[in-house]
């Protein structure tokens, strides 16, 4: 089993203010208590069915959504909940969801892996890998036809680049110029899968250039770096009105997804990584330059698990879909059997 290198952990000064880099870290801790609880209640069985989570990729949602705006698209893979969080889905909305309550924000039919809120412009949660980028594509192409001035955000993980959807939507939002805004986090494995077993080009910006389109690459452990590449990006794809690909360098902490026996890296990796670990890295830089006390840690961090504790409680209040509802939104004529 290979040892891959573990770089650094972050370190340096954090340029914002105070309010900002307090509802930053806010935001990685709601993720990280929401996924913890969405764990235990998977051992509980209240939540069934697929589960991946994100635990230790939190800098990646919450630096990139930051930098992005209330009139652009998000488009997410299976690994989710966080993008959507952050983008302004109620954790209520969310948790219902897990549990396949009607009051989830897909009415229950979607679960862990189809989040979605038009309201907020989150189209998903998708199951395919890959599947989200011809949406995003799609989106990006039809604002511009609209000439609304927006952009669509893709998250991915480096697995889709092994995908033929990555290369066609790539290849299309660069030769039709559309705001696209590709977000790859590569969190260096595919399931069980190291990037350097499936790919022979291990260099992703490598390949998007390839396609005629900016590359930029920042740390995906480090929250500060994240929200700058993506701003900075962001504003180009705007002014530019053509596609940017980020790779957003960053690791899971936990398994897969809850079926995996995570036998294809061992401890002692995962342990190193957790050196890099998003939160207790911010929370430090912010310590050490006077910006954050234990004290006011701990109340963002007791108002997020207060946060998670309601949703889980509506979550186990909500209540099943009705057998008469179990034909909508299937396609068939209205009133058939
Ligand atoms: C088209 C397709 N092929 C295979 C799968 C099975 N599968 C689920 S997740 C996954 C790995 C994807 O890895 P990556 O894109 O790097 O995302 P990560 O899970 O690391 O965030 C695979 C192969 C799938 N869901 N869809």
């Amino acid at each position: 089993m290979s040892h891959l290198p573990v770089p650094p952990p972050p370190s340096g000064p954090v340029p914002w203010d105070k309010a900002f880099a307090l509802a930053v870290l806010a935001g990685m801790l709601r993720i990280r208590r929401m996924e913890e609880k969405c764990a235990q209640l998977y051992g509980e069985q209240k939540i069934r069915g697929f589960l991946h989570l994100y635990i230790g990729e939190e800098a990646v949602a919450v630096g990139a959504l930051r930098a992005l705006q209330p009139q652009d698209n998000v488009v997410a893979t299976y690994r989710e909940h966080g993008h959507a969080l952050l983008r302004g889905l109620a954790m209520n909305g969310i948790m219902a969801e897990m549990y396949g309550k009607r009051e989830g924000c897909s009415r229950g039919r979607g679960g862990s892996m189809h989040l979605f809120d038009r309201a907020t412009r989150f189209y998903g949660g998708n199951a395919i890998v890959g599947g989200g980028l011809p949406l995003a594509a799609g989106l990006a192409l039809a604002d511009k036809m609209a000439g609304r001035q927006a952009l669509t955000a893709c998250f991915f993980g480096e697995g889709a680049i092994a995908e033929g959807a990555f290369h066609e939507a790539a290849n299309l939002a660069a030769l039709w110029q559309l705001p696209v805004l590709f977000c790859c986090e590569n969190n260096l494995y595919a399931m069980g899968t190291a990037l350097a077993r499936s790919e022979a080009q291990t260099d992703l910006c490598m390949k998007a250039a390839s396609y005629g389109m900016a590359t930029v690459q920042a740390d995906g452990m480090d929250v500060v770096a994240v929200f700058d590449a993506v701003q900075r990006s962001a504003q180009q794809v705007r002014s530019q009105g053509r596609p940017v690909f980020v790779e957003l360098k960053t690791y899971r902490f936990r398994a897969h997804s809850m079926f995996d026996p995570e036998l294809y890296r061992d401890k002692a990796e995962v342990q190193a990584w957790k050196t890099r670990g998003p939160i207790h890295t911010f929370t430090a830089r912010l310590k050490a330059q006077g910006s954050l006390t234990e004290d006011e840690f701990l109340v963002l961090d007791a108002a997020a698990q207060a946060e998670v504790d309601a949703a889980a409680a509506f979550a186990e209040a909500g209540t099943w879909e009705p057998v008469e509802d179990l034909l909508r939104d299937v396609h068939t004529r209205e009133g058939a059997a």
